[in-house]
């Protein structure tokens, strides 16, 4: 992409109403707008972000072998009716009534649905289990939509659902999206740690919350260190048993400070405690009938007898990662992208666009880089250098490879990583090597 023909309209000034750098660093680089309180448009640099990361989260559930499928955002409060959600859920719920007076609502979330869906299309326990998910925008009428996409109003989640027979089975569905959790996450280029959790409205009685580590955190986070250290699952067989990834977990401490046991705590070893603020970007549930109870999702059992199936649903905030990543990192200068998820493979800064030698070699670059898929983003504006180089630390591109009079003199281009400032004079065949190597 050429900058002069794309759309990056940067702020100047750190608006004062955002008070975390993610927000900050998102308006600044010109990734959202807001257009109410907690509801966002995505500019195109933040909609390339939050595409990525639903691809990466897509990629993951698909392995671990969920299905993907789309629900509406707007549903009928029937269903809602019938599992009791309708008045339990409170003023959080945006209701809407259509013009046949009928009662509709904005989906906070799908189990109903999806329960709904299930009971109608399956009907033995020779079709379980199953595992289903959609990535779909959210409303939540939040009291205190704050920090930009961090906590808005809309937002995309990620939800599967998951149905078995009975409770030893459901739990192999919900360690199955407890390990595609870690893996989604290390792919990200973040930590997150799985945390016991309180199940809240969605209810049920085992639940985790994955949160990453940040000072902006809107949680106290207690941890044991060798949970929040150890490597992710990666290649595993989802449909082996994987209690044993889960287990050598759950036998750490972890605990936000909802669920915090001070007893137990006390028990890590004093080296080994870790005390930290927490963003939760997953939450995971298994709730067992609460929902295929009352609305009669039964199938024919083994034994021939109408089962009624356990339940367990698993959220990722989509949006609320774009938000979350850029907390855990960035520096004085801007953002600091892991390279799975920049909006740009690297940016190619021309330091003096018209001179013939200076934009033969950028355009060299932007062709080869383009050609080897690296998608570069090159500065062919008329900007002084000081524009150029603030502009790309702004936006974080994990490379920046400029082009100046002086060094295409000596037949060099300079090459900067942004995570280690760390810069090198290379060839021009070198630089595409070191980049697409
Ligand atoms: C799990 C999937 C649920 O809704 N039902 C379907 C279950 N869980 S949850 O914890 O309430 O939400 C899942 C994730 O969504 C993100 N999230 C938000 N992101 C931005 N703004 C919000 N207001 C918001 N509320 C929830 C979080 O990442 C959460 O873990």
């Amino acid at each position: 992409m050429r900058l002069t023909k794309y759309f990056l309209p940067l702020l100047k000034e750190t608006p004062s109403d955002a008070t975390i750098a993610s927000h900050q660093l998102m308006l600044r680089a010109g990734m959202v707008r807001q257009n109410s309180a907690g509801i966002y448009s995505w500019l195109p640099l933040g909609h390339k972000v939050l595409k990525k990361i639903e691809q990466i989260v897509r990629e993951e559930q698909d392995r671990a072998g969920a299905v993907e499928m789309l629900m509406p955002t707007i549903q009928s409060a029937d269903l809602w009716k019938e599992t009791g959600r309708y008045d339990a859920y409170g003023p959080e719920m945006l209701r809407i009534t259509d013009r046949h007076d009928q009662e509709m609502l904005y989906g906070p979330t799908n189990e109903d649905m999806i329960t709904d869906i299930f009971r109608t299309s399956v009907q033995s326990y020779k079709r379980l289990p199953a595992l289903l998910y959609h990535i779909q925008w959210k409303f939540r009428d939040e009291r205190r939509p704050r920090f930009g996409v961090m906590r808005g109003r809309e937002f995309l989640m990620k939800d599967a659902y998951s149905f078995d027979i009975d409770e030893a089975s459901a739990r192999q569905s919900y360690y199955r999206m407890f390990v595609a959790y870690l893996n989604t996450f290390a792919r990200l280029g973040i930590k997150a740690i799985p945390v016991k959790a309180d199940p809240g409205p969605i209810g049920g009685d085992l639940s985790h919350e994955f949160v990453i580590l940040a000072e902006s955190g809107e949680s106290g986070v207690f941890a044991h260190r060798d949970l929040v250290e150890m490597a992710p699952p990666g290649d595993v067989d989802f449909d082996s048993d994987l209690s044993g990834e889960v287990d050598k977990r759950m036998a750490l401490y972890a605990a936000t400070d909802e669920m915090h046991d001070e007893a137990a705590y006390d028990a890590v070893p004093a080296d080994k405690r870790m005390e930290a603020r927490g963003i939760e970007v997953g939450h995971i549930f298994y709730f067992g009938t609460k929902y295929s109870e009352p609305m009669g999702a039964k199938v024919q059992g083994p034994d021939g007898k109408p089962t009624t199936i356990h339940g367990g649903s698993y959220g990722i905030g989509v949006s609320r990662l774009v938000a979350a990543i850029i907390e855990a990192s960035h520096d004085d200068n801007g953002i600091v992208w892991p390279a799975s998820v920049a909006p740009f493979g690297a940016g190619i800064i021309n330091l003096k666009v018209g001179d013939e030698a200076c934009d033969r070699v950028a355009e060299e670059l932007y062709a080869k880089l383009s050609e080897a898929g690296l998608d570069p983003l090159y500065d062919d504006s008329s900007d002084r250098g000081g524009v150029k180089f603030s502009r790309m630390d702004l936006i974080g591109l994990p490379f920046a490879i400029t082009v100046g009079p002086r060094g295409i003199k000596d037949g060099v281009v300079e090459v900067k990583d942004r995570r280690t400032g760390e810069r090198e004079s290379l060839s021009v065949e070198a630089a595409i090597a070191k980049l697409t190597g």
